[in-house]
């Protein structure tokens, strides 16, 4: 069975719909498989997103991720990684399908609630970044 990583954001928890969030995971029909709520320090940040490195946001995103405590959750399922970045919406929340996480809840591209592994080979690395024990 397919695991994918699911960050509910700053912004998520700071706007209370980590529950909105789950139940739509659940409703889906994916198995939460670990969950916790925690305040990522920089170095954690750095390297979950360390393909963006280069990027002219990098820096922006990581304080960002580091600003308050986001949900971290291993979920599973038929074709995980896929299913959840369908239920997330496009990373752009202002052309984010109405009905997706972010077409529902965020205008701002960097606040966009939710983030999903873009891969298996990214699911695992970053589930191992999390929660290393699993
Ligand atoms: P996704 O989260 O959909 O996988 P990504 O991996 O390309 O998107 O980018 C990671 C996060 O970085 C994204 O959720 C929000 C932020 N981001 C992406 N593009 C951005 C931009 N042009 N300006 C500011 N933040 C951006
Ligand atoms: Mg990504």
């Amino acid at each position: 069975m397919e695991r994918t990583l699911v960050l509910i954001k700053p912004d998520g928890v700071r706007r209370n719909i980590v529950g909105e969030v789950i139940s739509r995971i659940e409703r889906k029909g994916l198995k939460l498989v670990a969950m916790e709520l925690r305040t990522l320090d920089a170095a954690t940040a750095r390297t979950h997103y360390e393909e963006h490195t280069e990027r002219p946001f990098f820096g922006s995103l990581v304080e960002f991720i580091t600003g308050g405590p986001l949900v971290a959750l291993v979920v599973e399922g038929e074709r995980a990684v896929e299913a959840f970045r369908a239920l997330a919406g496009a990373t752009d929340p202002v052309t984010a399908a109405p009905g997706t996480v972010r077409g529902d809840f965020a205008l701002e591209v960097q606040q966009n609630i939710v983030h999903g592994s873009d891969s298996t080979y990214s699911a695992d690395r970053e589930i191992k970044l999390f929660f290393p024990h699993l």
